[in-house]
């Protein structure tokens, strides 16, 4: 009977180690290429209200945005650590605003920046 309760202890031990994750390599020394992602937060209406999106951007990289985004942009911030400009027209031409870091543009209506429902393209790093 003791021997029975034994085996059934150790084929429960057994299955838990195999259930157990694989240590990731990856966790203790992040790739230079995970380093290398920032975000822009951005929302089509001042204050980060109405629709919002967390966008995920490769640094020094420019991104022309889609999904309805162009011309909608009302406010935004990037990652802390992070400087983003942002463009007027697609693939980071025209007229832009640079140095824009946290917390953010709270209102691109405002003054200096007049840049409310303009933005195409923006680019971090
Ligand atoms: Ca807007």
């Amino acid at each position: 009977m003791r021997t029975a309760i034994f085996s059934i202890a150790l084929a429960a031990f057994a299955q838990l180690s195999t259930a157990l994750p694989a240590p990731d390599a990856s966790a203790a020394a992040p790739s230079a290429e995970k380093r290398d992602i920032t975000h822009l937060y951005i929302c089509d209406s001042s204050n980060f209200q109405g629709r919002c999106q967390n966008l995920e951007a490769e640094r020094n990289r420019c991104y022309t945005l889609f999904n309805n985004w162009g011309d909608t942009v009302s406010s935004l911030g990037p990652d802390w650590g992070t400087t983003c400009t942002i463009w007027e027209n697609n693939d980071c031409q025209g007229r832009s605003i640079g140095g824009i870091v946290s917390p953010g543009i709270t209102n691109l209506d405002d003054a200096p920046w007049k840049f409310n429902d303009i933005t195409s393209s923006y680019k971090c790093s």
